[in-house]
């Protein structure tokens, strides 16, 4: 791998937000992910490689440690910091300059659920796909999804969901938006969720990435 990619990644998988940041002592006035972003895109490495060869993978072995207890819910959360700063970067490339918007996407994560990266990636996608993205957050309510619906009458609805005990709100929330307006498209994803799961909730597609997410969307523009 590219080895200011590998810097990268090793600044999100460890939580080294920017050159200030004091975390880790052990990368103490080293640049950080919010400076390395910014070289590898100058250097021309695309937003697309950044986050499938940096981001993304440390992320995930970010997750594999905190299975294993070799790091615990603070680290977790200057990962995710990490991340963030990284794409403070990287989004402004994935936003579209279209004025005529191909429709409206409503995006949440479910309630009981904090986790919002994956979200967020998958609103910056479909926004650059030329959507009107309505972002509720993160532990959105389903009376919060019902309301954002009510005011965007056609609008597409998105539900992330990243725990196994959050899975269970999915359900509740795609059952209780499907009984209120039966024509509304559901789209579901998050690490947990599979096709079998999105079937079985009667949710109307389940994309494991963002980008699933945008060529599905594609077909139902207006
Ligand atoms: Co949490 N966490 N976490 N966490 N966390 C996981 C999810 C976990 C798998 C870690 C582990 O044990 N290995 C585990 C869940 C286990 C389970 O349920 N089976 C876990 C746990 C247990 C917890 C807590 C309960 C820990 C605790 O407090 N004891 C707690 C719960 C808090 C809550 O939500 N109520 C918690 C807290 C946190 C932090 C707040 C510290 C932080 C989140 C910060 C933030 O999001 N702002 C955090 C983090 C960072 C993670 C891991 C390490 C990384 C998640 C992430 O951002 N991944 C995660 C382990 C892992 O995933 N490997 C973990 C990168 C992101 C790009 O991927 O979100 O999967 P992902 O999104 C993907 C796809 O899933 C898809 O597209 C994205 C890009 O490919 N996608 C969609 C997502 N949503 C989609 C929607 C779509 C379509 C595709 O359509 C609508």
């Amino acid at each position: 791998m590219n080895q200011l990619l590998e810097k990268l990644s090793a600044c999100v998988e460890f939580g080294k937000i920017d050159i200030k940041s004091p975390y880790p002592p052990s990368m103490k006035d080293q640049e950080g992910a919010f400076e390395l972003t910014r070289s590898a895109l100058d250097a021309g490495i695309s937003p697309g490689e950044i986050l499938e060869e940096a981001l993304i993978p440390a992320m995930s072995r970010v997750g594999q440690k905190f299975s294993r207890n070799e790091i615990f819910v603070p680290q977790m959360l200057m990962a995710a910091k990490a991340m963030n700063s990284s794409m403070t970067h990287i989004r402004p490339y994935y936003l579209s300059g279209e004025t005529k918007r191909k429709g409206t996407f409503i995006i949440g994560t479910v309630t009981g659920d904090l986790h919002d990266i994956g979200k967020n990636l998958v609103a910056m996608m479909i926004e650059g796909a030329g959507w009107e993205v309505i972002d509720l957050g993160v532990d959105v309510s389903i009376e919060k999804f019902i309301d954002a619906a009510e005011l965007h009458p056609g609008a597409v609805v998105g539900l992330s969901a990243l725990l196994t005990t959050t899975m269970e709100n999915m359900r509740k929330t795609v059952a209780i938006l499907k009984e209120k307006f039966p024509h509304l498209q559901v789209l579901v994803g998050g690490a947990p969720v599979t096709t079998e799961f999105c079937e079985k909730i009667g949710a109307d597609f389940y994309s494991p990435d963002p980008q699933g997410a945008v060529d599905y969307i594609s077909t139902l523009a207006r």
